[in-house]
């Protein structure tokens, strides 16, 4: 990666670490692992004035407190006093979130109780438990057994925590969650959002059975300082990674098979992690057109996990993206986690199959996941299937960046973020915000995520969705923040927000930065099957047309353009969004509409990438 200001390397040189250097202890590749499923069927307690946590002093319960939710309620004698409890009908699914399962939770915000019960039996002397959440919208209280496990805040990462296994019983273990996704000003988004505040414990929940020392997290990517060409051309590459392991070792080797590469490399680790580096011939590069991944197996004692991972080079040259040592224009398009037909969170990989086939669809050879991370399911998907991928955390318009303790919350939403998908070769951009005011204070707090982003991974470009200015069809894009970020993104709305689409016509366009350039975000709604002619707001035209304009202004684009991704897939439901009749409580800039269908514009975009092809 090409640095062209000072004042940043100057920051990096004293805290440039290649990978993640984990302050958190999340455990990755899930699926990787000996789990037991707790999805399904919980039982639920709505409880807007949250009377299981605080007692009528608005105090916070304690551990033995017999109302509290956490909880066993069991009626012995038949003048017990018991007023809360876990049953049928009160039952929803997890994963999912709560507001599409039941009608009460249309637009609920605030605590609801999960509980469930499981068995775990044959756990052996030698092994650990753990809890793990793919994720929890937004605030998490875990019991287990009436004992507090943890808690978590940030909707859209995993955590996990270790339960003890005096706690442990082969049956009839009483698991809690207190799960609570009111919006707060200085939280992470914060109060103020274009999308539907989904809550719930929307992700997979496993426990996962460890021995008692293992593999944390890893990464393993090409090394970044090779020169990709003269690797192609002599066919001799060098990988390099990082291991982290749970409690330190002594002298104890950790081995690296790929099969596939004839490569079966030991590390001897003292401590509780190394960074190595492999030798590897005929290997074939990841990308768009051939997502080769190769079977990676690590093995640690009698530990053994298995991955599929690509291999990949990105990196920015001037004023270009550069995969595998050659330019390329990122054919992108924005997503949200949600499925519009039920109007829901996407949960399943089926989910995630279902987005990324329309954006393949749309001929895209790259996605921006908006505007926090998604399920692992689209990473992971985006891999075997050869599209690139944005990855956000949710640091979203007008958040509390005076706030330090926000700034620290943003902080471990993007280690969680970095930690999970690192070995994605999908995953070429971490992206550290969307449309945030320039100011001092903002422009302080976006560097320090910066900073801490390339110090949790050098492998990857680093970017931020900003905003443009419009001075009679001059758009200026001088935000201070481009001088830090790898590649410079704007998200502009001629001719929906402001102005006429014909004004792209004549739109000039200054870049005060020599790196490549992207269009993060374009777009304009439509209502899906309402037609009229082209100057009729809301009509399927009218959005077809801004398309076409929009278009021919990206053909005349300087000669740093470096891709787009139009604002969005498919419609998305959103608080904001109030026309009684074009949007009922939708954003309407979906390419396709909330029943599946697609709008004219999304033909046009769909001709515009085959012909980029
Ligand atoms: C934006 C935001 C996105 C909104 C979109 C819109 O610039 O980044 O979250 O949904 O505009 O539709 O206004």
């Amino acid at each position: 990666m090409k640095y062209q200001n000072k004042h940043l390397i100057a920051i990096l040189v004293f805290c440039i670490v290649q990978y993640a250097e984990s302050q958190i202890n999340l455990i990755t590749n899930i699926d990787g692992r000996e789990t037991i499923s707790l999805n399904g069927t919980w039982n639920y307690i709505i409880d807007p004035y949250e009377t299981g946590f605080y007692n009528y002093r608005y105090g916070e319960r304690n551990e033995n407190d017999g109302e509290a939710y956490w909880s066993r309620t069991e009626v012995k004698n038949k003048i017990d006093r018991i007023e809360h409890g876990y049953e049928s009908p009160y039952e929803m699914q997890v994963p999912g979130d709560w507001n599409s399962q039941k009608e009460i939770f249309e637009y609920y915000e605030g605590t609801v109780w999960y509980q469930r019960n499981f068995d775990l039996k044959h756990i052996k002397d030698n092994e650990r438990v753990f809890i793990h959440f793919g994720a929890i919208n937004y605030e998490a209280h875990v019991y287990l057994n009436e004992k507090k496990m943890g808690t978590h805040k940030g909707g859209f990462t995993p955590f996990n925590f270790e339960i003890p296994k005096d706690l442990l019983k082969n049956e009839g273990n009483f698991l809690v969650v207190k799960v609570d996704n009111k919006r707060h000003k200085d939280e992470i988004p914060t109060v103020n959002t274009d999308w539907w505040n989904y809550g719930g414990i929307t992700r997979d929940v496993n426990l996962v059975i460890l021995p008692d020392n293992f593999l944390q997290h890893y990464a393993l990517t090409i090394n970044q300082d090779q020169d990709i060409k003269t690797a192609i051309k002599k066919s001799e590459f060098e990988l390099e990674g990082h291991i982290k392991l749970f409690k330190s070792v002594s002298n104890t080797a950790v081995t690296i098979e790929i099969p596939e590469l004839k490569i079966n490399k030991k590390i001897i680790i003292n401590g509780d992690d190394a960074t190595f580096h492999i030798k590897a011939k005929k290997l074939k590069l990841w990308s768009p057109k051939n997502p080769k991944l190769y079977d990676v197996s690590l093995k640690f004692n009698d530990e053994q996990i298995k991955e599929k991972i690509g291999f990949r080079k990105i990196e920015t040259v001037g004023k270009k993206i550069i995969l595998n040592g050659d330019p390329i224009f990122l054919r992108g398009i924005c997503i949200h986690e949600e499925i519009a037909q039920d109007a829901r969170r996407a949960t399943s990989k089926s989910d995630a199959q279902q987005l990324l086939a329309y954006a393949k669809d749309l001929n895209a050879n790259m996605v921006r996941l908006a505007h926090y991370p998604h399920n692992e399911n689209m990473v992971r998907l985006a891999d075997s299937l050869g599209v690139l991928v944005w990855s956000e955390i949710p640091v979203y318009w007008t958040i509390d960046f005076k706030n330090e303790t926000v700034l620290n919350k943003a902080k471990k939403q993007l280690e969680e973020m970095v930690v999970r998908d690192q070995n994605r070769a999908s995953v070429i951009i971490w992206s550290v915000g969307n449309e945030t005011p320039v100011h001092e204070a903002r422009t302080d707090f976006m560097k320090a995520l910066i900073v801490k982003a390339k110090q949790l991974d050098d492998t990857r470009l680093i970017s931020a969705a900003l905003e443009v200015s419009n001075k009679n069809g001059l758009h200026k894009v001088d935000d201070p923040l481009g001088e830090f970020t790898d590649i410079v993104s704007v998200n502009e709305y001629l001719g929906w927000y402001g102005g006429h689409p014909n004004d792209t016509q004549t739109a000039s366009w200054d870049i005060a930065y020599n790196k490549p350039f992207f269009i993060s975000e374009t777009g304009a709604g439509a209502k899906g099957g309402f037609h009229a002619d082209k100057e009729t707001r809301w009509s399927e035209e009218y959005q077809e047309w801004y398309y076409e304009e929009q278009i021919n202004m990206m053909k005349r684009m300087p000669d740093n353009f470096s891709g787009i991704s139009p604002w969005i897939l498919v419609d998305f439901k959103s608080p904001r969004r109030n026309h009684p009749k074009y949007q009922e409580g939708w954003n309407r800039k979906g390419l396709i509409d909330n029943k599946g269908n697609k709008k004219k514009a999304f033909y046009v975009l769909q001709e515009y990438y085959s012909e980029l092809k």
